[in-house]
């Protein structure tokens, strides 16, 4: 180790600081959960708090000497000079849009861990060969406009900047027109040059390192995701005087379907499938009305590329059954499908080595959860450290929560990675 590398090996996050601007992050698009009678969190992509958040943040960058920009799709970069900044940089970065019902943590704690690896090494005047860049991705959730990772997959080339513009909200709003209100598109072009090394801090959001005691996720992969949009036509009737026989119920043709896919998951036969129905709209929504559409969306997620095929293919198979047996239409989109992705062992052994060599008990794990780290794994050697939530890991509700030990174990482990891959020729 050059004597600059061993004086990093020493160096640590302040924690009370990162804790703070985590702390000062979750109050913007904060609101009362009645579910949990705490504040959640909700920034959805491109909506006015989710800006609100970026005008937080954007000048902490600028204050720690960072040259931001930002590139077609609104994607935020903002950048460390090395020593040679003709060298391709090291990317480190998350999300701060969220969820409806979101906590403090879930994307902001790579975000907000990413600024405070910068501020220590400048405190430490901790010079790298390569420049380091923060990013905050654009439309991680995937929950306003209906496919996840949308910015880091149009930064790494799976989306193109047309199709991702043209994608709409329930409300029929576009990603393009919001980009354009709120004045995010910027001069970088998409797709974007490969960093050297991607590397994100994130919360693991599931039971595993806590239930194990780990301190550090060594993250191998993430499972694939594939989401389909339903929109289930039926006809409107009486509910009093409409004889069973001549009902053509959108909500039961709905329920049958939800119903399917448990039978689907607990039967075995898609290996580890799990299958969610998040939105659940019907219409006309009224009490003696048999219902004429419903819309539902299908989270699938398993390890196994074949067998979420499997159960996607069965999926629709079944809804033609729906449609003879209820006398309804039913339409599917398929809004996301990201197969599995494993990450890099170079990425991999310098997590692990790290947490090693900082006495923090570790294991390796693969992500229940998508990730931007997951699109950047495309174009660049990628690798993710996670840190352990509390009560269940529970996430994407507002009892979400790590302590501030925990999110400073794995901000210096990121810190680490991050100087270890800088320095590389
Ligand atoms: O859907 C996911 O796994 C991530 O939270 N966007
Ligand atoms: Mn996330
Ligand atoms: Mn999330």
């Amino acid at each position: 180790m050059t004597i600059e590398q061993q004086r990093t090996e020493t160096v640590r996050i302040d924690q009370e600081r990162l804790w703070a601007s985590l702390t000062e992050l979750g109050e913007v698009g904060a609101y009362f959960d009645a579910e949990t009678e705490l504040m959640g969190v909700r920034r959805l992509a491109l909506s006015d708090e989710d800006i609100a958040g970026r005008h937080l943040v954007v000048p902490w960058f600028e204050k720690a000497g960072l040259e931001v920009s930002f590139d077609r799709i609104g994607n935020v970069r903002a950048r460390r000079p090395g020593l040679d900044n003709t060298l391709a940089p090291v990317v480190i970065g998350s999300h701060i849009d969220s969820v409806a019902t979101a906590g403090r943590f879930d994307g902001c704690l790579g975000v907000l861990g990413g600024l405070e690896v910068i501020r220590t090494l400048n405190d430490h005047q901790v010079e790298t060969l390569r420049p380091i860049e923060l990013a905050i991705w654009t439309e991680e959730e995937g929950c306003r406009f209906g496919t996840d990772m949308l910015g880091s997959a149009v930064a790494a080339g799976r989306i193109s900047e047309v199709d991702a513009r043209a994608l709409t909200d329930a409300q029929g709003i576009s990603v393009g027109s919001e980009l354009d209100r709120h004045g995010l598109v910027g001069d970088r072009p998409v797709p974007v040059a490969p960093p050297a090394h991607y590397v994100e801090c994130h919360i693991e959001q599931g039971p595993i390192l806590e239930a194990g005691g780990y301190e550090i996720g060594v993250v191998t992969g993430v499972q694939a995701i594939l989401w389909h949009r339903l929109t289930i036509r039926g006809r409107a009737a009486h509910a009093g005087t409409t004889p069973d026989a001549l009902r053509h119920s959108a909500v039961l043709a709905a329920s049958l379907v939800t119903v399917k896919l448990d039978e689907m998951v607990k039967s075995g036969d898609y290996g580890a499938l799990l299958a969610n129905v998040g939105r659940f709209d019907t219409s006309p929504n009224l009490v003696n009305i048999v219902a004429s559409e419903a819309i539902i969306t299908v989270d699938f997620r398993n390890p196994d590329e074949e067998a979420i095929q499997r159960a996607s293919a069965d999926l629709l198979a079944y809804c033609w059954e729906v449609e003879e047996r209820c006398g309804v239409t039913i339409s599917s989109e398929i809004t996301a499908h990201t197969p599995p992705v494993e990450f890099y062992d170079e990425v991999m052994d310098e997590v692990e080595q790290v947490a090693n060599r900082f006495g923090l008990s570790n294991r390796r794990i693969m992500s229940g959860a998508g990730h931007d780290a997951g699109e950047m794994a495309a174009i660049c050697p990628t690798g993710m450290v996670f840190v352990p939530g509390r009560y269940d890991g529970i996430s994407h509700n507002p009892r979400e929560y790590s302590t501030p030990k925990a999110c400073a174990d794995g901000i210096n482990v990121l810190l680490q990675c991050a100087v270890t891959f800088a320095n590389q020729e």
